[in-house]
C-alpha cells in the first residue's frame, strides 16, 4: 500500500469505521486513538484539546460540524442546536465561515447523544469534513426571485448527490440503521471509490452580482446565468483554494479559473465529474499538495477542460457574461417578496453566546423564524411575519441588540476563526483576539478622519486561511503568539487576491503599521475608492515599480 497515512486508512476500511465503536463503549477512554482520527473527520467530528488547560495534561473533547447546504436551519433544528450546545457542549453555536454550525467542547461520553440528536432533527455531521465534498454553499439570502429559489433547490440537489454513503457513519451513530457485517464490509461508495477524494472539495453557488459566498475561493464554483428571469444555466468556476503554509511557497491562495458555460440541467454530471477528476488526479503522496487547485496550477485550464468534456460528453459553451461586484450580508430588516420580513443580525465571529444565545433561542422558539447562516458568519432570521417584527426587536432589545444598530462597518464587515482554544493548529490568537483587533484598527481609521469607513478585516490564527483572510483588505494572518502576518488589497468583489505587506507585526504594532498607510488613503484615495483597491492601485503598483526597476 502506498500514499500518505490517512490514504492508507482510507484504503484499508472504506466503510470509515476505525474502532471508533469500541472506543465509545469503553467508558474509562476519554479519547479516540490517532488512526480513528481520521475516520471521525467524515463523520464531521474533530478530536480536541483545551490548549489554556494543557499545564495539566491533554483535556480531551470535540468539535462536531453540521452540514447545513446553503446555510438553511429549519426552526426546529435551530431549538435542537440549542438544547445539544447547552446539555452536551460549551454553551455556544458556531456560525463558521461555510455556513455550517460548530458545537465546541463536548467530552467524549457527550457525543452519542450530540450527533443522535442533530441526526433527530433531520441533519446531518456526515461529510462536514473529511476527503470528500463539503457542505454546499449557497446564497443565504431568502429568494428574491424566481433565479434565486431554482439555485437553492440546485445546492440542495448537490448536497444530496454528493455525499458519501459511509455506512459505519449511520451504524455507529444513528440508531436502527445497522447492516448486517457482511453487507457493510462490501460497501465500497460509488462515486468516492474505496479512498475518497485526495483532500477536501468545496463547492459554492452565487448570484451575481453579489458574491457573498467568495465563490472563486472553491474547488468547484457555480455562477448563475439567468436568461429572461429564469436560470439558464452556470458559468463554471473551477480550483479555488485558500490554504497555504508560513515559508512553504509551493503551497498558496489561488482563485479559480472560470471554464466555460452549461446548461443547468448538467449540473449533477458536471459536478461529479470534476470531482471524479479531483479523485483520480489529485496528489495523493503529499496532503499539502493535494486540493483541486494544484491540479489545476499544474496541468492548467486547457487540460482540464478536454478532461470535463471527455467525461460529460459534450463541450462547455463559453464563459456568459457575468459581473461580480460586492460581498457582505444584509444588516437589519428587510422586507421579503412573499410579504413577510428577514433580519439580518451579524454574529461577532460567527459565536453566538451569552445573553444572544438566550435571546435568539426564545425568539425562535415563540415566533418560528427559519434560520440561514452566512459564509460571513452572520444569521439571518427569515420568514417572519409582519406581527412578530415588535416582539423581535422587544426582545433583541433586552438584551442591547438593535436591528438598525448592530455595530460599525468594520465590525459588521470582519470574521476570525476559532483558533486557540480548540484549534490543534492555530499558532496565535483569532476569534478571542478580534474584538481588540477592530479597536486598534478603528481606532487609527479614526486618528485620521476616516471613521465610519468600511474596510473588511479578517483574521486566522494559523496561515491555512478559515476565515478567508487572503481575500480581506485587511487579512491578519498569525504565525506566533502575538505576531501577524499582515496582508493589504483584497477587493470588495472577492475576486482579488490580497498581498503580503509585512511578514510579522506583533499586536504591539499594529496600529503604527496601519497609520501611514491610513494617512496615504486619507489623502490620496479617489472618489469612493475602498481601502483595498486604494493598495492594489497606490501600494502595490509602487511595490511592482520597485521590483522592476531593481530586476
Ligand atoms: Fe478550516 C482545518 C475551522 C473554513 C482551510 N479548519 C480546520 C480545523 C478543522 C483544524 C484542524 O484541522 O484541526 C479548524 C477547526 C477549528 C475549531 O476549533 O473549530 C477549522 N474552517 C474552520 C471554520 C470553523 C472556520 C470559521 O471561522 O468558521 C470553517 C468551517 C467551515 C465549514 O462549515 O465547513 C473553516 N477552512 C475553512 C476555509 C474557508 C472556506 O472554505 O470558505 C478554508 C480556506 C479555503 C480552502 O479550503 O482552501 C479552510 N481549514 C483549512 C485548512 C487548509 C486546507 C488546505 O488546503 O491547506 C485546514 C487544515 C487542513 O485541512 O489540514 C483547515
Ligand atoms: Fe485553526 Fe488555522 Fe483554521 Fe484558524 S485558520 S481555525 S487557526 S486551522
Amino acid at each position: 500500500m502506498a500514499g500518505t497515512p490517512p490514504e492508507q486508512l482510507k484504503e484499508a476500511d472504506p466503510a470509515l469505521r476505525g474502532s471508533i465503536d469500541q472506543t465509545l463503549r469503553d467508558s474509562g477512554a476519554d479519547h479516540f486513538v490517532e488512526d480513528d482520527t481520521v475516520f471521525l473527520k467524515f463523520h464531521g467530528i474533530y478530536q480536541q484539546d483545551d490548549r489554556d488547560a494543557r499545564r495539566t495534561g491533554k483535556q480531551y473533547q470535540f468539535m462536531v460540524r453540521t452540514r447545513q447546504p446553503g446555510g438553511r436551519v429549519s426552526p426546529e433544528q435551530y431549538l435542537a442546536y440549542a438544547d445539544l450546545a447547552q446539555q452536551y457542549a460549551n454553551g455556544t453555536l458556531r456560525v463558521t465561515s461555510r455556513q455550517g454550525i460548530q458545537f465546541h467542547g463536548i467530552a467524549k461520553h457527550g457525543l452519542s447523544s450530540t450527533i443522535r440528536g442533530i441526526n433527530e432533527a433531520l441533519a446531518t455531521t456526515l461529510a462536514a469534513c473529511g476527503d470528500v465534498a463539503r457542505n454546499v454553499m449557497a446564497p443565504p439570502t431568502p429568494p428574491t426571485s424566481v433565479v434565486g429559489e431554482d439555485v437553492q433547490n440546485d445546492a440542495d440537489l448537490l448536497s444530496g448527490a454528493l455525499l458519501p454513503q459511509a455506512s459505519a457513519y449511520h451504524e455507529i451513530w444513528v440508531e436502527g440503521v445497522k447492516l448486517d457485517l457482511g453487507e457493510k464490509e462490501r460497501v465500497v461508495d460509488p462515486l468516492y471509490g474505496a479512498t475518497y477524494l485526495p483532500r477536501k472539495f468545496k463547492t459554492a453557488f452565487v448570484i451575481p452580482p453579489l458574491n457573498d459566498t467568495d465563490v472563486l475561493t472553491n474547488c468547484l464554483g457555480f455562477i448563475a446565468v439567468a436568461e429572461d428571469g429564469r436560470l439558464s444555466g452556470y458559468n463554471l468556476a473551477v480550483g479555488g483554494g485558500l490554504g497555504r503554509a508560513h515559508g512553504k511557497t509551493e503551497t498558496f491562495p489561488r482563485l479559480a479559473d472560470v471554464v466555460g458555460y452549461f446548461p443547468r440541467e448538467r449540473i449533477v454530471e458536471i459536478a461529479k465529474a470534476v470531482l471524479a477528476i479531483h479523485r483520480d488526479w489529485g496528489d495523493r503522496t503529499n496532503r499539502r499538495h493535494a486540493r483541486l487547485k494544484y491540479v489545476l496550477e499544474d496541468r492548467g485550464v486547457d487540460w482540464f477542460r478536454a478532461e470535463l468534456e471527455a467525461r460529460v460528453g459534450f463541450a462547455l459553451a463559453p464563459v456568459r457574461h457575468y459581473e461580480l461586484t460586492n460581498q457582505g450580508d444584509p444588516f437589519g430588516w428587510k422586507r421579503q417578496r412573499n410579504g413577510k420580513w428577514m433580519l439580518g443580525l451579524h454574529v461577532e465571529a460567527g459565536r453566538i453566546k451569552g445573553s444572544l444565545f438566550r435571546a435568539l433561542r426564545e425568539i425562535v422558539l415563540r415566533h418560528r423564524p427559519a434560520v440561514r447562516l452566512t459564509a460571513s458568519q452572520n444569521l439571518l432570521l427569515v420568514d417572519v411575519a409582519p406581527g412578530a417584527v415588535r416582539a423581535i426587536d422587544g426582545i433583541l432589545g433586552g438584551v442591547g441588540v438593535q436591528a438598525d444598530a448592530q455595530g460599525s462597518a468594520v465590525r459588521r464587515a470582519s470574521m476570525a476563526c476559532p483558533a486557540l482554544p480548540t484549534c490543534g493548529l492555530a499558532l496565535a490568537e483569532s476569534e478571542r483576539w478580534l474584538p481588540e483587533a477592530l479597536d486598534i484598527v478603528e481606532k487609527t481609521l479614526e486618528d485620521v478622519g476616516l471613521d465610519g469607513d468600511e474596510i473588511v478585516v479578517r483574521i486566522t490564527g494559523c496561515p491555512n486561511g478559515c476565515a478567508r483572510p487572503y481575500m480581506a483588505e485587511i487579512g491578519l494572518v498569525g504565525r506566533a503568539p502575538g505576531k501577524y502576518q499582515l496582508w493589504f488589497g483584497g477587493n470588495h468583489a472577492g475576486t482579488r487576491l490580497n498581498r503580503v505587506y509585512r511578514e510579522t507585526v506583533r499586536t504591539d504594532e499594529l496600529a503604527d503599521t496601519l497609520r501611514p498607510v491610513f494617512q496615504r488613503y486619507a489623502l490620496e484615495r479617489a472618489e469612493g475608492e475602498r481601502f483595498g483597491d486604494f493598495c492594489s492601485r497606490s501600494i502595490w503598483a509602487g511595490a511592482n515599480a520597485l521590483q522592476s526597476a531593481a530586476a
